[in-house]
């Protein structure tokens, strides 16, 4: 069907499309870094990830460098229509030193802010509290030994300024996302104590202030993870109040709460208690397995609710997922392309009409609405949107995204 039948059928709805695509191109989504080299990081003595965070797969083509993860996130951009960021991990330094976690500045990271100016994306950033011989114990803010939490309040207060230094250069405000481990795999005999301890050391990091026109803080929650099965220090609770409390940005991570859970239900109860949210769009199966997203029902709530209750402009919208069994590259295009695939059709809502149909309690036309609205042609304007882009769809993307994987297939 072509664009401009697509638009009629649209209008006739009272659905306006170039408006859509116009808004679509203005909402950047963040992509993470660690899909690209399956959560590895450009330290020179790390091992494994660790902290329940877990890449299965050998696919060939991981970048090994930053260099090559620089080509690959290229390649992904432009695959992928519009402006977006870049989420960058503290372990993904750019250097020859070899600082510890707890040494590391910005001159360590200035490749890649030269790298965003140069390719006109921001950044956000992240301390690593894993894969690191003092997080062996799944305790980092919350560890007992003040030593061990020192050494990792030291490490997050660096990354905030490093966070606020790329915002600073790049002229956008850098989100700088805390996630810990921390938990217990047994029954904990006192839970209160550890929870204590993660928040003063949170507060500790969070005492130097930062101008928030170059960084925000970030705080994302967890149920549970592999290890940490029965408690996990920072708990929905624990940082919904934290967050609240201390006017940080929430994180919410899709994979982080019970598999029955609708994520997608909790953004506007959140959004009437703190100001801004950060998204880890993440496809949990079974546990937080981090798949790469689908067109899935999950993504499409989500989506429409950051629309329907107006707060796309105070959310910034992560990814976070990591599959090492398929394409890296053709994992971030796959994945973001869905997200902005679900804003759109979010987008092309008649969201005043079924707004009627609710408050005058016409459940059954409401119904009639939503299912009759799903046969209009969301994939016209999709494409429209990608050629306004210049970025392929279709069978061209599947050729462009298969010839890349190729080249890169014989990294070691
Ligand atoms: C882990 C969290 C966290 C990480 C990244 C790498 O369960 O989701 O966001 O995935 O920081
Ligand atoms: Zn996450």
């Amino acid at each position: 069907m072509s664009y401009e039948s697509a638009k009629a059928r649209f209008a006739d709805w009272g659905v306006d499309t170039d408006g859509a695509i116009g808004r679509l191109a203005d909402i950047p989504i963040s992509m993470h870094c660690w899909q690209g080299d399956d959560v590895v990081g450009f330290e020179q003595s790390t091992g494994t990830s660790g902290g329940g965070i877990q890449a299965t797969g050998n696919h060939p083509g991981r970048a090994r460098s930053p260099e090559e993860l620089r080509a690959d996130l290229e390649f992904a951009y432009a695959m992928i229509p519009g402006k977006h960021r870049l989420n960058l991990h503290a372990m993904y330094l750019d250097t020859d030193e070899t600082p510890d976690r707890d040494e590391i500045e910005f001159r360590h990271f200035t490749p890649w802010v030269e790298w965003a100016s140069e390719q006109g994306i921001k950044l956000d950033f992240n301390p690593t509290f894993f894969a690191h011989a003092k997080a062996d114990d799944n305790l980092t803010l919350s560890h007992p030994d003040k030593g061990i939490r020192d050494f990792w309040i030291e490490h997050g207060k660096r990354t905030r300024e490093i966070a606020a230094r790329m915002g600073q250069e790049l002229g956008s405000p850098c989100i700088n996302n805390i996630w810990v481990p921390d938990g217990y795999k047994d029954i904990p005999i006192d839970r209160m104590a550890a929870r204590r301890r993660l928040e003063a050391s949170l507060d500790d990091m969070l005492a130097p202030s930062q101008d928030r026109a170059h960084m925000r803080d970030a705080v994302e929650s967890k149920l549970f993870g592999i290890g940490v099965e029965a408690c996990t220090v920072g708990s929905h609770e624990f940082y919904m109040g934290y967050a609240i409390r201390k006017e940080t940005i929430l994180c919410l991570d899709m994979g982080h709460f019970h598999p029955t859970e609708n994520i997608a239900d909790k953004v506007s109860s959140v959004a009437l208690s703190v100001d801004e949210l950060l998204l880890h769009v993440s496809r949990p199966m079974r546990w937080d397995s981090d798949h790469v997203i689908l067109l899935n029902d999950d993504i499409l709530q989500m989506a429409q609710e950051l629309v329907a209750s107006d707060i796309l402009d105070r959310t910034h919208i992560g990814l976070d997922f990591f599959d090492a069994t398929i394409s890296r590259t053709a994992a971030w295009v796959i994945g973001t392309r869905n997200m902005q695939k679900a804003l759109l059709r979010a987008l092309l809502l008649p969201l005043e009409r079924l707004r009627g149909l609710e408050d005058s309690l016409d459940f059954t036309s409401r119904l009639t609405h939503t299912e009759e609205l799903k046969d209009l042609p969301y994939g016209a304007v999709w494409d429209e949107f990608c050629s306004r882009n210049d970025c392929p769809s279709g069978m061209t993307l599947i050729g462009n995204l298969d010839a890349y994987q190729a080249s890169v297939s014989g990294r070691g």
